[in-house]
C-alpha cells in the first residue's frame, strides 16, 4: 500500500510524519503530480492560511491533480486548513479560489464571548458513521484555527461531525473514501493517533459501531506544563526554575531534570500542551549551536500534544555577517516539530516601534511569522513586574487595585513590561503591549508574572483579568501556582483560557491529573 504525504512546506508537518511512523506505517513524500494521482492513500496536513496553501498548491502544479483525485473519490485525509481548501473560498483570503470540491465559503469565528482563534481541546459530535471513528469514545481533540466550515454551506451528505465553539460548525467531512478533519489528530494524544490509524489501516474501510457522543461539545480549559530550559555551568541543557526569575541557588543553576524526559512524563500525565522556554535565548542564537532544535526533534517523535517553543526569536546577524530573520528562526523551529513559537523580548521592541511610528512595518517578527504560519502559531510571552503607585491618578498607565498592598501600603499598581528575562524594565504597560501584539497578528498571550514566579502563592488574578479584558485572543495564565486549588481559583475568578505551571510539576508537589480534578470539581470542562 502506497501512502503519500503532501507537504507544500507548511509549518509543522514533522508531527504527522512522526505520528505515521509511530503507528508503524511507512510513507513517501509527494514530489510530483503523479504521486498525488497514484498514491493508494494521500495524507494532506495543512498549516497556515487558506490563500498561502492554494498559492503553494498552484505553484507546484498540485491543485489540478488533487482536484482530479478528490473528484475520483480516491482515499484522502486532509487536516485543518486542508479541510478548508476543499471549499470554494474563504473569508481569510478573499478572491482566492479553493479546490471547489465543496461549494461553500469558509468563515471567521465571530469575536465575542469566545477567544479567537479557537486554540485547545474541544469535542466532536459524529453525525454519521465512519471507519475513521472506529473506537472513538468521545475524547476531546485539539483544534487551532480562526476560520471554520459552516453547516449551512456544507452539503449534508458530506457532513461527518459537528463541533460547537460559539456556533455549531463542521469539524469533519467525508464522502466515500475522501475525508478531512478540522482538528489535528496528530496532536490529539492517543485518541487522535487512533483516528490516523483508522485512515491508514490496510484494506476496506469497515465501519464498526460508532459510539454515540454528546450532542453538544465544550472547549476544555487547558493545563500546560512549562519547561524553562538553559545550559548549566557544565554546558548541559537542563530544566531549571527561577524564583521571580532568579534561577541560581548557592551560585548553581537549579537543575530540575532533563528536558526530553520531563516532557515525556508530562505527556503521559495528561498535559494538554507542553512549552519550552529557552530562558537565555536572548544571549545566544538558536540556529547556531541548535540545542533547542535537537530537543524539539527528539520530543516530537513520541509526544502527540502541541509543543510551543520560545527564547531568542528575533532578527540576527551571526559572526560571519550572515543575516537571519525572525521568520528563519521560527521556520526552523516549526520544521523541528514546534506547533507554536513564543516571542518575548523582541515583541516588546516591535511594539515600542509600532507605538512610536503609529504604523505597522509589515516586517516585524510578529507580522512576518503570523502572515506565513497563521496568527494561531504566534504566542507572545509577557514578563511583567508590578509597579506600585500612590493612587490610580498617579500614572497614565493602566492600573489595577492590587490584591497584595505595596511596601508602603499602596493600593494600586500597574504592570511594567521587561525584556531579557526581567533584567531590563521598559516604559510600557502590559495592556498597551498585549493590545498592540494582537493588532500586529499575534494569536495568543502567555501571561507570566515575575512577582509570582516560583512563589507558590497563586496566580496574579488582577493582572489576568486586566489582560483578558483587553484582548480577544486566548490568554494563558502563568506564574505562582502552588497547589491544585490555585487553578480552581484561576478559572472561577478569571476567564483565562489555560493555566500554566512549572515548579510544582517539576518537584512533583502536584500532579496534572490532580489539577484537572480540582478544576472539574468547580464545574470547569477538562480534557
Ligand atoms: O525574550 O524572546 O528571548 O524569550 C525568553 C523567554 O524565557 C521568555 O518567554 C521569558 O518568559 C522566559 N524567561 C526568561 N528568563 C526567565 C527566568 O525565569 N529567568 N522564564 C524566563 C520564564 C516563566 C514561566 C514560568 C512560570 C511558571 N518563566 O514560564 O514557567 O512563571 O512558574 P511557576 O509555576 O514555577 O511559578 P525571549
Amino acid at each position: 500500500m502506497k501512502i503519500a504525504l503532501l507537504d507544500y512546506g507548511a509549518g509543522n508537518v514533522r508531527s504527522i510524519r512522526n505520528a505515521v511512523r509511530h503507528l508503524g506505517f511507512s510513507f513517501s513524500e509527494v514530489t510530483s503530480r503523479e504521486d498525488i494521482i497514484s498514491a493508494d492513500k494521500l495524507l494532506f496536513p495543512g498549516v497556515g492560511s487558506f490563500g498561502l496553501v492554494m498559492e503553494q498548491l498552484r505553484l507546484r502544479g498540485y491543485a489540478e491533480p488533487l482536484r482530479e483525485r478528490l473528484l475520483a473519490g480516491k482515499p484522502f485525509l486532509g487536516i485543518c486548513v486542508a479541510l478548508q481548501v476543499l471549499y470554494a473560498g474563504s473569508e481569510e483570503s478573499p478572491g482566492v479560489e479553493g479546490l471547489g470540491i465543496l461549494p461553500g465559503q469558509i468563515r471567521r469565528f465571530p469575536s465575542g464571548e469566545n477567544a479567537v482563534p479557537q486554540i485547545g481541546w474541544n469535542g466532536i459530535t459524529p453525525v454519521k458513521s465512519s471507519s475513521l471513528f472506529n473506537g472513538y469514545c468521545g475524547e476531546k481533540l485539539y483544534f487551532v484555527h480562526s476560520y471554520f466550515a459552516p453547516l449551512a454551506e456544507t452539503p449534508v451528505d458530506w457532513q461527518l461531525s459537528h463541533t460547537n465553539y460559539g456556533c455549531d460548525f463542521v469539524s469533519a467531512v467525508e464522502k466515500g473514501a475522501v475525508s478531512a478533519v478540522q482538528f489535528h489528530p496528530e496532536k490529539s494524544g492517543e485518541a487522535g493517533l487512533a483516528i490516523v490509524k483508522n485512515y491508514l489501516r490496510e484494506g476496506e474501510r469497515i465501519v464498526l459501531s460508532n459510539r454515540k457522543t454528546a450532542s453538544d461539545t465544550k472547549m476544555a480549559k487547558r493545563i500546560i506544563a512549562c519547561l524553562d530550559v538553559r545550559s548549566n555551568d557544565a554546558g548541559d541543557l537542563v530544566v531549571t526554575k527561577g524564583d521571580q526569575y532568579a534561577v541560581r541557588a548557592e551560585g548553581e543553576v537549579r537543575n530540575l531534570g532533563k528536558p526530553v524526559a520531563l516532557a515525556r512524563r508530562y505527556y503521559e500525565e495528561g498535559a494538554d500542551e507542553i512549552t519550552f522556554l529557552n530562558i537565555t535565548g536572548f544571549r545566544s542564537f538558536p540556529l547556531k549551536d541548535q540545542p533547542m532544535i535537537d530537543l524539539l526533534e527528539e520530543c516530537s517523535k513520541n509526544i502527540f500534544v502541541p509543543l510551543t517553543i520560545g527564547g531568542g526569536i528575533r532578527e540576527f546577524v551571526d559572526s560571519s555577517g550572515e543575516k537571519y530573520s525572525a521568520l528563519d528562526v521560527a521556520s526552523a523551529y516549526f520544521r523541528a516539530g514546534a506547533d507554536k513559537i513564543s516571542i518575548g523580548s523582541d515583541a516588546v521592541k516591535v511594539v515600542e516601534e509600532y507605538i512610536r511610528s503609529g504604523k505597522k512595518s509589515g516586517d516585524s517578527s510578529i507580522e512576518q511569522i503570523s502572515s506565513v504560519y497563521g496568527a494561531q502559531a504566534v504566542v507572545i510571552s509577557v514578563d511583567p513586574k508590578r509597579k506600585y503607585v500612590a493612587s490610580a491618578e498617579a500614572t497614565s498607565h493602566s492600573v489595577v487595585r492590587a490584591a497584595t498592598p505595596g511596601p508602603n501600603g499602596e493600593e494600586y499598581c500597574w504592570y511594567q513590561c521587561t525584556v531579557k528575562g526581567g533584567r531590563e524594565e521598559r516604559d510600557l504597560d502590559v495592556v498597551q503591549f498585549v493590545v498592540a501584539c494582537e493588532e500586529l497578528g499575534a494569536g495568543e498571550i502567555l501571561l507570566n508574572c515575575i512577582d509570582r514566579d516560583g512563589t507558590n502563592s497563586g496566580f496574579e488574578i488582577e493582572l489576568i483579568r486586566q489582560v483578558k479584558a483587553a484582548v480577544s485572543i486566548p490568554v494563558i495564565a502563568s506564574s505562582g501556582a502552588g497547589c491544585a486549588a490555585h487553578f480552581a481559583q484561576l478559572f472561577t475568578e478569571t476567564k483565562a483560557d489555560a493555566g500554566l505551571a512549572a515548579g510544582i510539576f517539576h518537584r512533583r508537589e502536584v500532579g496534572i491529573n490532580e489539577v484537572k480534578q480540582a478544576i472539574a470539581a468547580v464545574g470547569m470542562e477538562v480534557r
